[in-house]
């Protein structure tokens, strides 16, 4: 580092006589202990409070410190408290401990004692504080109500712990960031399903914008793929993509080459994933919590055509389309759950190049063929996302090869048989729907929901995370943040590792991911947004220039508005207030304003 910067930074702290490392004698809580005569029938007290003295003329910091603990030590003998400790906070505020043998009615006695001592302004409850709560309480997340057989909820967004690997600690990326709604996410998919209560639109208190419909007329002039009675349209409302032998035998042409089966809701379930209303105590927790939601329908009955993605993706990303307005609400990201075998065409490569141009990260699922990555997957500046299973391992199904930036889970069942569930499916909103949209649900382990078209939207997601801590991020600096803070793959001696793939080979199965093959490593929503957060890099730059100030070692946290790191061997803290913008030291003489944190981000090079 530049040593300019650290003796600035020293001088900073010295002129405010916080240099020093403290002295272990002072550092000691100043006792005062008088009597203590517990009820062993009165109820447990709160043995923590906190004491503010009167406010004093100016005076020297060691001399200040002496004074308030003769004050102190006054308002003790005046009160008689039964006291284990006072500790100081600053010079006016004192930490006080009570003994724990004493009741609660000798504890309310010396308070109300206290309070009227003519020295004391305040006495307060020491609150625990916790921080804002990391883990949702939306019911699904933890598996309350999904679950019929071994509950593991989301598992997928917690912390990889046992054998669950591959799970993306978004859990431990939500107290950094959790999303910002200046951000939109678009989702060229299905549709959605607007009205299910985890998404809803942003105008009710939702998710989703309102979006646009580009699945096209069917090649004869009919509307049996849109489903929707229309061509292009404002509503990209999902109507199902059901087909039956009935319309199979009336629409030969238009959906020659298809197959029977019921309504997917494959948009519903891929927004959910990236985000689901969280924090509301219904259904899932999504990636992001803040971020907007663009739906864009290019898939009807039996998926879609290039030409229809290639103007849903343009129109998303802000590019103008011919025939429609203009996208009021310009996608930062847009996910693409979906793909073609082959090459990356033309129009597809030149979309993708012009969104690449205009700052819009696309990410794209790799596909479940078990051989080479589909297009867009497959195009040049796309995050193409493989699938893992949950030990993290490449799961039968998923796509691979070089075009991989990362992977994900993707699911899988591991009891798989008739009526069994499959326990480590990703679980998000659907609906209960065979045709025509009905009950609004979840999927669940007997509703399962496997494919790397749920591995990508988790991309999406801690993408929207990355561009709220950081939003000038372009699309090669959220690959890069994504890739470099992955975690490596594991090795699971029974399997071979995954091979090289060409194009046209298919059919391998688990292997072990090698980084070429499966991307960089397993998403780490945590690592990635910390990987882009100043804060995160100014902590880390004042930790290696003031070691014996700021030893390396605490990680980061949040409360309310502060974004800090707690020092325990000196009882300090350095902080970022988020309101002021400001960089604070808070130490035994209380807390210090070391000006903004702008010229500490300069200084320290974490722009
Ligand atoms: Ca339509
Ligand atoms: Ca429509
Ligand atoms: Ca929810």
């Amino acid at each position: 580092m530049n040593p300019n910067y650290h003796r600035y930074f020293c001088a900073a702290l010295l002129a405010l006589g916080l240099f020093a490392a403290p002295d272990p004698a002072q550092a000691e809580a100043s006792t005062v202990t008088l009597t203590a005569k517990a009820s062993p029938v009165d109820a447990p007290h709160n043995d923590r409070w906190i004491v503010v003295l009167k406010d004093q003329p100016a005076i020297g910091a060691a001399y200040a410190k002496r004074a308030s603990q003769e004050r102190l030590g006054s308002v003790a003998r005046r009160t008689t408290m039964d006291i284990a400790a006072f500790q100081p906070v600053s010079a006016r505020t004192h930490r006080l401990i009570f003994h724990p043998s004493l009741s609660a009615s000798q504890v309310s006695a010396a308070l109300a004692s206290l309070r009227q001592d003519p020295e004391v302004a305040a006495v307060e409850p020491d609150y625990r504080i916790r921080h804002h709560a990391a883990t949702p309480n939306d019911p699904g997340y933890s598996d309350q109500h999904y679950t019929s057989a071994q509950p593991v909820g989301q598992w997928y967004l917690k912390a990889n712990t046992g054998e669950v690997r591959s799970a993306i600690n978004a859990q431990g990326a939500w107290p950094f960031s959790q999303g910002d709604s200046s951000v939109v996410i678009a989702v060229l998919d299905t549709g959605v399903l607007f009205d299910h209560p985890d998404l809803m639109r942003t105008a009710a208190g939702g998710r989703l914008l309102p979006g646009y419909d580009f699945v096209s007329a069917d090649s004869d002039g009919g509307f049996a793929r849109t489903n929707d009675g229309d061509g292009w349209d404002s509503d990209p409302s999902d109507p199902g993509d059901w087909i039956d032998d009935a319309l199979l035998t009336s629409h030969p042409h238009s959906l020659s080459g298809c197959d029977t089966g019921n309504s997917s809701w494959h948009g519903t379930r891929t927004s959910a994933l990236i985000g689901s209303l969280s924090q509301n105590g219904m259904g899932i927790a999504g990636v992001d919590w803040r971020a907007r939601l663009l739906p864009v329908r290019v898939l009807g009955r039996c998926g879609g055509y290039t030409s229809d993605i290639v103007a849903g993706l343009r129109w998303a990303g802000g590019l103008p389309v011919e025939g429609v307005p203009n996208n009021p609400h310009p996608a930062h990201i847009i996910n693409l759950s979906l793909g073609h075998t082959g090459a990356c065409s033309f129009s597809e490569q030149a979309t993708i190049d012009e969104l690449s141009a205009r700052g819009v990260v696309v990410v794209a699922s790799a596909g479940n063929n078990q051989g080479a990555v589909e297009s867009p997957g497959n195009c040049r500046g796309v995050i193409a996302v493989g699938g893992l299973r949950h030990v993290g391992t490449k799961v039968g199904f998923s796509s691979f090869g070089p075009e991989v930036a990362i992977s994900a889970p993707g699911g899988n069942c591991i009891n798989i048989g008739a009526q069994q569930p499959c326990l480590y499916s990703i679980d998000t909103a659907t609906n209960a729907g065979t045709t025509t949209p009905a009950e609004h649900v979840y999927t669940t382990q007997l509703r399962s929901n496997v494919g790397t078209s749920f591995a990508a939207p988790q991309v999406a997601g801690v993408a929207g995370l990355l561009l709220a801590v950081n939003p000038s991020l372009t699309p090669a600096q959220v690959r890069s943040a994504i890739q470099e803070s992955a975690n490596p793959f594991p090795v699971e001696s029974a399997l071979p590792n995954c091979p090289g793939v060409a194009d046209g080979e298919t059919n391998v199965g688990q292997c072990n991911c090698t980084v070429g093959q499966c991307g960089a490593g397993m998403l780490n929503a945590q690592a990635a947004v910390q990987r882009v957060n100043p804060a995160e890099c100014f902590f880390n730059w004042a930790e290696r220039s003031v070691p014996y100030l700021f030893p390396a070692g605490p990680l980061s946290q949040t409360l309310d508005a502060y974004h800090y790191r707690y020092y325990p061997d000196f009882n300090t803290y350095l902080a970022i207030a988020g309101d002021s913008g400001h960089v604070l030291y808070l130490g035994s003489l209380g807390l210090t304003d070391l000006g903004a944190r702008a010229g500490w981000f300069a200084q320290s090079g974490c722009l």
